[in-house]
């Protein structure tokens, strides 16, 4: 990938390698799902050694501004659709339905990704775009975040079906990297046990639930099954809180729904780019983005026995929390 690294940053980053391998060396040790590295906990997440880099680093070196967007998500509930609904809906003075970057740019290309791209952010700034994602939990994301006051849209999604896709992208990428696919029930139980990228999935979004309820004015806390049932309604919320809401006019063109049938699974999981391209940082075809983006999945792959056992976790990590999933 193209370094924007000036010679400065480039030392710097040296520095900072260094640091981060004295750092990880200390780190309690976790399964590695069939991956080389073990995964790594981090104030209280396991992490993969990569993301973990770009988390610290982000910490050091991001500066959010007011102005910015910060779409946050545990893996695998609904980042890629929530970022092409972001996108389209502030951009939609720009572009159109037949004219919009998503047309030709796999959704991960238009808004950056914080652990991977922050050595690229004042690029992406030139967009003029203030949207990034991250699946940082709450508690990770750099002290600029929360002091800049500026928004945060978070997603959720039921563990069973978080899970499903998480292991069965995992496994294409192993298979498509010629590697032994992680067996299912193993993968299962270090899930169950929180250990798993960003895990564990309840924490994360425990975090980012209470910190919604204390400050709603800046966090939107949305869930995946929701979003599914009313993708409309969801989108005129988003629209609202991120400070473009839709003007009766465009309510009566169409424009939100046009939005939504853009970005729609269908629609973007029929698109040449991601039918056919791969993403730009680890080769992973763009396809494996786009499995099925069904409510309920989860029952072609767990057994009773394994759902109840999910149900059953989920239901005593969120006692008394207000929230149901
Ligand atoms: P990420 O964490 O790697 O970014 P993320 O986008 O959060 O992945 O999750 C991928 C899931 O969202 C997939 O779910 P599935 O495995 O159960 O099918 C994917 O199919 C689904 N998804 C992707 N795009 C959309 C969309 N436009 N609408 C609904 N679901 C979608």
């Amino acid at each position: 990938m193209e370094s924007f690294f000036d010679s400065t940053e480039k030392e710097n980053g040296d520095l900072f390698s260094k640091s981060f391998q004295d750092i990880i060396s200390t780190l309690p040790k976790g399964n590695s799902w069939g991956f080389p590295d073990p995964l790594l906990q981090y104030h209280g997440f396991w992490h993969s050694s990569v993301f973990l880099q770009g988390i610290l680093s982000a910490q050091q070196q991001f500066q959010a501004q007011a102005a910015d967007i910060i779409l946050c998500s545990a893996p695998k509930t609904g980042t890629t659709w929530l970022k092409s609904l972001t996108y389209a809906t502030i951009t939609r003075t720009s572009y159109d339905d037949s004219t919009s970057p998503l047309l030709s740019k796999m959704p991960h290309d238009v808004v950056p990704f914080m652990e991977l791209d922050h050595a690229h952010f004042s690029t992406h700034r030139h967009l003029g775009i203030p949207v990034l994602a991250t699946h940082m939990p709450y508690s990770a994301l750099p002290k600029s975040v929360i002091d800049s006051g500026c928004k945060i849209v978070y997603i959720c999604r039921d563990p069973k079906d978080s899970f499903v896709s998480l292991y069965l992208f995992l496994s294409k990428y192993q298979k498509s990297q010629n590697m032994q696919t992680f067996n299912l029930d193993e993968a299962f139980e270090q899930f169950c046990q929180g250990v798993c990228c960003y895990g564990p999935y309840w924490d994360h979004v425990l975090e980012f639930w209470t910190a919604s309820l204390e400050h709603p004015d800046k966090i939107l806390f949305l869930k995946y099954e929701e979003m599914s049932d009313d993708t409309i309604l969801y989108v005129q919320r988003l629209a609202e809180f991120i400070g473009c809401p839709f003007s009766s006019e465009e309510e009566e063109k169409g424009v939100p729904e046009k939005i939504v049938k853009m970005c729609s699974f269908e629609n973007l999981s029929n698109l040449e780019v991601n039918k056919n391209g791969k993403h730009r940082v680890g080769g992973t075809e763009n396809a494996h983005y786009f499995r099925k983006g069904k409510v309920g999945d989860w029952e072609n792959w767990l057994t009773p026995e394994m759902a109840a056992r999910l149900d059953q976790i989920t239901m005593q990590k969120l006692s008394g929390s207000g929230l149901t999933l």
